[in-house]
């Protein structure tokens, strides 16, 4: 695999101290041979800049980075938990771009070496939830999604926020073939007020380092109170817009997946209770194997958002 430098020289645009550093390691894991390691490129080995830290899983256990990055969902790659980690080496996560456009004063594209250099960048420690009834707790380092959006400036008409995945069949094993699991590209959604609200996050490392290509390089999602396929990976499109926007799962099996998703154990799958999760790397396996099982809490536990949703039925009509 080889590493392909940004467009933009990142001297120009990084501070020193990040960029010496980051130059330092990719000329130290070529050396080492360290190319070759599960999911490794010099890319995810960068450091990512972080100001502030914050755990918002309030001291819970963190995850192993190695269960979190050999345990993954991520189609363009396969749907096997352990395709995306084997099958992620061949993308190229530079150079990178994200459109932000619709309902905006100022349509902008922005370049990642650009965000990585401007935005302030926190890591935040977050339970995660897949639908599928497993969980883990991830460090992020990010900024939030409100500080982007901020900067094209949502027009009063906008009430929703559309995501797009890139699409690269010749890079992304999963998009070409006889069995296309998903309709192309992956896309989600939400309500301008979520994507607003601050625990909202365009993740650019985990761990203190850039994202692994399985993790969703170089940029992507979370949301920490809703379930796993709403934080969307490897974004090359934000859209404002008055409409609700497609969600891949959504589109795949509306009878399953409605458009809010929110973690809520009180609203079973139709296949399967999301009353408890399994911890991911927890004291009983290590990954697929076993993980220690706990409740799952409204929200995921992150109640201060409960007031975007207030009047609305989140078991009967708005799951
Ligand atoms: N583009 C894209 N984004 C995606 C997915 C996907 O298949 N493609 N899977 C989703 C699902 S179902 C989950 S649970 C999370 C998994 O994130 P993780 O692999 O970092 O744990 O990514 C979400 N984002
Ligand atoms: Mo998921």
């Amino acid at each position: 695999m080889t590493y392909r430098p940004p467009r933009i020289p990142s001297s120009e645009i990084t501070p020193k101290s990040v960029y010496l550093n980051r130059r330092q390691l990719i000329a130290g894991a070529a050396a080492a041979g360290g190319l070759a390691l599960t999911g490794g490129s010099a890319f995810a080995a960068t450091p990512i800049r972080i100001g502030n830290k914050v755990d918002d899983a309030k001291g819970e256990t963190v995850t192993p980075k190695e269960s979190a990055t050999t345990y993954n969902n991520f189609y363009e790659f396969g749907t096997d938990k352990s395709d995306p980690a084997k099958n992620a080496g061949k993308f190229k996560p530079l150079p990178w771009a994200i459109k932000v456009d619709g309902m905006v004063a100022k349509p902008q594209t922005f370049g990642y070496e650009d965000l990585l250099a401007t935005m302030p960048i926190e890591e935040r420690i977050y339970r995660f939830r897949c639908v599928e009834a497993w969980s883990m707790v991830i460090p992020w380092d990010g900024f939030q999604l409100s500080e982007l959006l901020k900067k094209v400036e949502p027009l009063g008409s906008a009430k929703y926020v559309a995501f797009e995945t890139v699409v690269r069949p010749e890079e992304m094993p999963g998009q070409k073939g006889y069995f296309q699991p998903l309709p192309w590209p992956y896309v989600d959604g939400l309500r301008l007020d979520e994507a607003m609200q601050p625990l909202t996050l365009m993740a650019v490392g985990m761990y203190g380092e850039a994202l692994p290509n399985q993790s969703g390089a170089p940029i992507r999602l979370i949301v920490p109170w809703k379930y796993g396929f709403k934080s969307i990976k490897s974004i090359v499109r934000i859209t404002l817009t008055d409409k609700e926007p497609p969600c891949s799962w959504n589109k795949a099996a509306a009878n399953e997946y409605g458009f809010y998703s929110n973690v809520n154990p009180k609203r079973d799958h139709p296949r399967w209770s999301q009353a408890t999760e399994r911890r991911i790397g927890g004291k009983s396996g290590f990954f697929s194997g076993g993980g220690e099982r706990r409740d799952t809490l409204m929200f995921n536990g992150y109640e201060e958002v409960a007031s975007l949703y207030s009047g609305m039925d989140l078991i009967k009509t708005y799951y």
